[in-house]
């Protein structure tokens, strides 16, 4: 009881690092190689060019908003990990934790409260504070010149702004001038069409049948604390009452993730129906979602099936996938080898494995994709849009 108590308090704190120290040793070691790999592929082409620029150009001001929150924190790590070209760093959140320090690169900086006049000289704002709050200060921070990668649902399908994810549709990046907003895709969406987008290139993808297993941390950090919270008492015997999540979610599953609508489907669902047809440019791919929460702290994991137009084989996907940025190819059933969350979290990539021909059509493919909801999901995603921003168009 202690030790799981122990390791469930080491799961809320995870940090990247952290979080590779939950693993085995020999996990540890194939993580940090597999993460080393992954991220030479995901830096590819524009990050690799910002990197070697960074010298010669000049440095920007970065807000984060929503800095104390799980997808704000890891921002934060992965500026100061890709080595963000950054000159002052402002950290934003709400009064509640105005005054708290939070460090980047060795330094303790003050989060301030998020107000009107906060985006003053600041050239890229990086938001997660909720969709409200988006709602109401993105267009304040564009107006005052800041450029916004937003990672809520605020402005996802609003057709003056680009929604993103640099190893699909890079380009749509060039549409941020209309309102000065660029929005970061639904966690369960990325991973997904990072892994698909190759495959419609090739084979063309008609149908895509998708069930979601995701972790507690897509529900913020106050859902991370309900699962541990909720684990530690009840193998102590104690009750509980759920409050992030509408039930117990510790020795569970909830088929519900956000909101139900009135054509029976959550809100979560119809994101990723949606987001992936404006990202992968294409309204004709039916889409059709069944998104499940689980007891796992980091990571989502999905179940896809798709129907191509033209017929590809389980190891032609395979080909495909390996030479795709961003994605890593974890798939040997003969070793038992197969992507999991547990192995995903802290790294940048999205695997892909258990791919197969589906017997039941004529041009099917099942596939398995796991990948940190937190950072590619998210922070990663967001800061990759920043680097091609600055690169590109700042
Ligand atoms: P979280 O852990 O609950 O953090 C929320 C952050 O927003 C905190 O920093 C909080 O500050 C701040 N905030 C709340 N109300 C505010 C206000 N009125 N003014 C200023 N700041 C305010 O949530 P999260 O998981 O980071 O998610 C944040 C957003 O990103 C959500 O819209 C979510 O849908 C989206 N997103 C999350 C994920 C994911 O995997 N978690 C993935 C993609 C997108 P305080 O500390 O002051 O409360
Ligand atoms: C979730 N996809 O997992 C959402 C986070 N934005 O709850």
């Amino acid at each position: 009881m202690a030790l799981a108590k122990k390791v469930i308090k080491k799961a809320v704190k995870a940090d990247p690092v952290k979080k590779t120290a939950m693993k085995s040793d020999s996990k540890k070691a194939e993580a940090k190689t597999s993460v080393k790999k992954a991220n030479a592929k995901v830096n590819a082409p524009a990050t690799k060019a910002v990197r070697t620029k960074v010298a010669e150009r000049r440095l920007f001001n970065v807000a984060v908003v929503g800095a104390t929150g799980a997808v704000g924190t890891e921002m934060l790590r992965i500026l100061e990990e890709r080595d963000f070209p950054v000159k002052d760093l402002k950290l934003l959140a709400s009064g509640r934790s105005a005054g708290t320090k939070l460090g980047y690169k060795g330094k303790k900086i003050k989060v301030e409260e998020l107000k009107k006049d906060s985006f003053k000289g600041i050239d890229v704002a990086l938001f997660s504070p909720g969709a409200s709050v988006s709602a109401i200060y993105a267009p304040i921070a564009a107006q005052a010149g800041a450029v916004v990668i937003d990672n809520t649902s605020q402005f996802r399908m609003d057709k003056d702004v680009p929604l993103v994810v640099p190893e699909v549709n890079p380009h749509a990046i060039a549409q941020y001038k209309k309102k000065g907003i660029i929005a970061n895709p639904n966690c369960s969406t990325i991973q997904m069409v990072v892994a698909l987008k190759p495959i419609h290139d090739v084979a063309k993808i008609k149908r895509v049948v998708v069930s979601t297993y995701q972790a507690t941390s897509g529900a913020g950090r106050e859902a991370m604390e309900e699962l541990a919270k909720q684990t530690a008492d009840l193998l102590s015997g104690r009750h509980i009452e759920p409050s992030i999540f509408p039930y117990q979610i510790a020795f569970n599953l909830i088929p519900q993730i956000d909101v139900f609508l009135d054509n029976g489907y959550t809100k979560e669902e119809m994101k990723m129906i949606n987001e992936t047809k404006k990202i992968m440019e294409d309204d004709s791919i039916k889409v059709t979602a069944t998104t499940v929460r689980v007891p796992v702290f980091f990571s989502h994991s999905e179940s896809v099936n798709i129907e191509t137009a033209k017929k590809i084989t389980a190891d032609e996907v395979r080909k495909i996938l390996k030479k795709a940025p961003g994605v890593e190819v974890l798939d040997d059933p003969s070793n038992n080898s197969y992507p999991m969350p547990f192995d995903a979290a802290g790294c940048d990539e999205t695997f892909v494995g258990r791919i197969r021909e589906d017997e039941s059509i004529k041009n099917g493919i099942n596939m398995w994709i796991v990948s940190d909801n937190i950072r590619k999901g998210a922070a990663l995603n967001a800061v990759q849009i920043a680097e091609i921003l600055i690169e590109k168009y700042l």
